[in-house]
């Protein structure tokens, strides 16, 4: 069911409706840990000394001599010659404060078993897997690789390789076997810890031989440990070489690992993200700037504080659970939860039920979930005790204004403030929000850049735009959390976000997408490109508006086009696919492909079931094409190129615009009917 702007038919009521800024309560500004607006004047004059303010948020072995060096740009480094331990700083520190029997990570399986690590106990077990790590070979600055989905195994492992220096490189557990290892390859890792399997709505699924399959794809010798999740349940396989966790960790418990002390430019792990291209790009984010920022901002924004029960619910395989479920609520010494599961097993209100027994202060999570949720109704949340929630979140893709309405009355009992975060892998944290004791909210706009980043919105042409008009956003100063590289691609990393402005540029004010390298060394200033299109208000807050490159955003995660592409032309019988991101009520995207068959294939459901597992096959369940569609020709502009924006409208219901200037139009007819039959 949806009204005419196609969101989910919700109760509201008229007050409410009509509500266009919010404020916080004085309840929560009083205990706020950043409540004073004079901050942004702060970071604004004092930039970028202002920094040594997310900086002081650590200890460090050895103090930074420069807050950034800029003189590579837009190779930044920040915090030079400062050296420190990521694992140090969200584990011993906090025990050496006492802080030893504090839980650190609670942890709820989806069959509803519980486990929880205090302090302490997360140490302990750090430290005997990296021994054990350490023992299998890895030195530092090898990368390992984790397919692991959420067990309180995946941090652990990755506390463990920071404490030895050795970059992790987590793939989403439901990412498919092919995308492990080229992932693996790309990062020439010798080392995978996985598990046998784990649940999904009751179900066991086999994880194990998916990674099996993936390794054989692997061009290195690899050292596998296999964690195990299902006990009994499926049998816990090993193979010839693969190595057990829970016997590694009991060879090597009480083993002590001193954390060994990084740069803090010295890389902490990669993250492979989609763009443009096939390729997977492996974002580098670094010990210092990344630690500190991620402290910073769960510090300023998430107002995490160490006696909370704090809860994200993103899954560990992105970068939001890399930066708000381990590496900043870890260095501020909270409590952070982990979910095993999905939040309608076994029934509708699993997730209200977790934030009553666990007393949860705060909760963020994807504006996909929450349309879920209103779609299944305020019945479910309304059957727990929710009052322990101080603050909620969200991230990942835009809030439509009903959507935040619904989650501010419904979950947060109109007293909590919501704090729309928008950032990327990139940017390792949040970049644009309000902050949560200090700006007024306003439903469906993330808010302000952060204290100390200069966000803008501006035309093709490098000019700021006015108030309401579309542009692109831009970033114009480096932050801390910014990805230092594309790993082992420097030039690719110029390509994809970056464009120089010198003053050849202003004259022919030429900006149509980061361009290349060439003029390098003239450049006077850098300006940073996340592809995503945005409006500014008068009060300087941001709306994003989504990608405007080919990627496109399923529940908030990215995908890339070409990948799901090459994937649907290696199926027998595929001669061309164009895959385009379609409205969806729930999803906010969804994969709708257009494909061309050989002359001698088909069209048939046998056929359109192949394209689906090749889909999946090659990248994973996410990206399965919530449409299939056979057509005999894309339409193409006259010059050749497929009409994109023509093939979303057609998948999101939009009314089409001019297609005189096509060289096929009649095919936009045939391909909408197909649309309409529902063939
Ligand atoms: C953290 C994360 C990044 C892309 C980004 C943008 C979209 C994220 C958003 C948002 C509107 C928000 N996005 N947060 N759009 N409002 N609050 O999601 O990283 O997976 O790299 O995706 O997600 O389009 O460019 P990542």
């Amino acid at each position: 069911m949806s009204d005419d702007t196609g969101e989910p038919e919700v109760e509201l009521e008229a007050r409410l409706e009509e509500q266009e800024t919010f404020e916080p309560s004085d309840s929560f500004v009083e205990q706020a840990n950043v409540s004073d607006p004079d901050v942004y004047e702060e970071f604004e004059e004092n930039w970028p000394d202002c920094w040594e303010r997310a900086a002081d948020l650590l200890s460090w072995d050895e103090e930074y001599d420069t807050v950034l060096e800029d003189g590579d740009a837009p190779f930044y480094e920040w915090f030079t010659g400062g050296e420190l331990n990521a694992s140090y700083n969200c584990l011993d520190r906090h025990v050496e404060e006492g802080a030893k029997n504090r839980a650190a990570i609670k942890w709820e399986g989806e069959l509803g078993e519980t486990r929880t690590y205090t302090y302490g106990d997360l140490l302990n077990e750090v430290e005997a897997f990296a021994a054990a790590l350490r023992d299998l070979g890895v030195e530092e600055d090898d990368v390992v690789t984790l397919y692991m989905p959420m067990i309180p195994e995946l941090p652990i492992a990755m506390l463990a390789c920071a404490r030895l220096g050795a970059p992790h490189s987590v793939v989403f557990a439901g990412f498919s076997a092919d995308a492990l290892a080229t992932r693996m390859n790309s990062a020439d890792s010798e080392y995978l810890v996985t598990c046998d399997g784990y649940y999904r709505r009751g179900d066991a699924l086999n994880h194990k031989e998916k990674a099996d399959k993936g390794l054989r794809g692997v061009e290195n010798d690899v050292q596998t440990v296999v964690v195990d999740r299902l006990g009994d349940e499926l049998t816990h396989f090993l193979g010839n070489d693969a190595h057990d966790y829970d016997e590694l960790v009991a060879d090597h418990e009480g083993a002590s690992v001193e954390p060994v002390s990084r740069d803090a430019e010295d890389m902490l792990f990669l993250m492979y993200t989609s763009g443009t291209t096939g390729e997977p790009k492996g974002v580098k984010h670094t010990t210092g700037g990344y630690l500190a920022y991620t402290a910073w901002t769960s510090h300023a924004v998430l107002d995490v504080k160490p006696e909370d029960t704090y809860w994200c619910t993103a899954d560990i395989g992105w970068i939001t659970g890399h930066s708000y479920i381990v590496y900043g609520p870890l260095a501020l010494g909270t409590t952070t939860m982990m979910y095993e599961g999905t939040p309608d097993y076994p029934d509708k209100d699993r997730l209200w039920e977790l934030i009553e027994r666990n007393r949860v202060d705060t909760f963020y999570t994807a504006p996909t979930a929450i349309r879920s949720f209103m779609k299944w109704g305020s019945e479910y949340p309304e059957r727990h005790d929710l009052s322990s929630l101080r603050l909620l979140g969200t991230v990942g893709e835009p809030i439509n204004p009903r959507a935040w309405k619904w989650y501010y009355k419904h979950i947060g009992d109109e007293e909590c403030p919501i704090v729309d975060t928008w950032w990327q892998t990139e940017t390792g944290g949040m970049m644009i929000t309000t902050l949560p004791a200090i700006n007024e909210m306003k439903p469906g706009s993330a808010g302000p850049p952060l204290p100390g980043i200069d966000a803008r919105v501006v035309d093709a042409a490098g000019e700021e735009i006015s108030a309401g008009e579309a542009g692109y956003l831009t970033v114009n100063n480096p932050w801390p959390g910014m990805l230092r590289t594309l790993y082992q691609n420097d030039e690719r990393f110029i390509d994809e976000y970056w464009t120089e402005y010198s003053d050849a540029d202003a004259v022919n004010g030429q900006l149509t997408s980061p361009h290349s390298s060439e003029s390098r060394e003239d450049a006077d200033e850098w300006v940073y490109f996340p592809e995503d299109g945005a409006t500014v208000d008068d009060d300087g807050y941001v709306t994003v508006l989504g990608r405007v490159d080919d990627v496109i955003n399923v529940s908030g995660h990215r995908l890339g086009t070409m990948e799901i592409e090459s994937a649907i032309v290696g199926v027998p019988g595929v001669a061309e696919a164009a895959v385009v991101g379609g409205d969806h009520e729930i999803k906010g995207e969804a994969v709708y492909t257009y494909v061309i068959l050989e002359d001698d294939a088909e069209p048939s459901e046998d056929m359109r079931e192949r394209i689906v597992a090749a889909v999946e096959d090659d990248i994973g369940p996410i990206a399965r094409p919530e449409e299939v569609l056979f057509t005999p020709e894309l339409p193409k502009t006259r010059s050749g190129k497929i009409m994109r924006r023509l093939l979303e409208d057609i998948a999101s219901g939009n009314e089409l615009g001019d297609t005189s200037t096509l060289r096929n139009p009649e095919i936009v007819d045939e391909i909408a009917r197909q649309v309409d039959d529902g063939t």
